[in-house]
């Protein structure tokens, strides 16, 4: 199946941090690609990938790294698809590094930036499928079905004290 969605990251390393957008995009059966991307040390592959990435059929690209995490905005330099930034947690700094690298893109290139680590990449890949499911009502009914269990399973369970 055509890949939608593009999870692109800096390092092997990011990958038990990014899979967590990968986790949602299979819960909802939206087809992605995943591959290592580096700004810094492949910057040739990173250009060519970002160049190439609308007409390979992409609509979303996922950009995650850590530190001086350049990834998600030379990326978006490069294609009109848009990109959401993950900001991958540092050992280093906690992931501030990576935050304020990804965030502070200059006007007129975007970025949509979410939170460090694990929730950033989840929330990333649900947004990539809210934006696909705009035209597509499958889809978008999948989406609300996992809005309503998610709303549901905390109603069912307001105890914090048990599991
Ligand atoms: C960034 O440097 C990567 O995105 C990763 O988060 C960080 C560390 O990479 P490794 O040294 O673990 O390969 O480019």
């Amino acid at each position: 199946m055509q890949p939608l969605v593009a999870v692109v990251m800096g390092s092997k390393s990011d990958w038990p941090t990014m899979e967590a957008a990968a986790e949602i995009m299979d819960k909802l059966q939206v087809p992605y690609h995943v591959e290592v991307v580096s700004a810094h040390r492949t910057p040739d592959k990173l250009m060519s990938f970002a160049e190439t990435a609308a007409d390979k059929g992409y609509q979303v690209i996922i950009g995650g790294a850590g530190g001086a995490a350049h990834l998600p905005g030379m990326i978006a330099s490069k294609t009109r698809l848009p990109v959401l930034g993950v900001p991958v947690q540092s050992k280093a700094l906690s992931g501030m590094d990576s935050l304020l690298s990804i965030v502070q893109m200059p006007k007129g290139v975007a970025v949509g930036t979410l939170a460090i680590g694990t929730a950033g990449a989840f929330n990333a890949g649900l947004l990539a499928c809210q934006m696909l499911a705009n035209n597509d009502s499958e889809l978008a009914a999948r989406v609300d079905v996992f809005r309503t269990e998610q709303t549901q399973t905390i109603l069912d369970n307001p105890d914090p004290r048990e599991e």
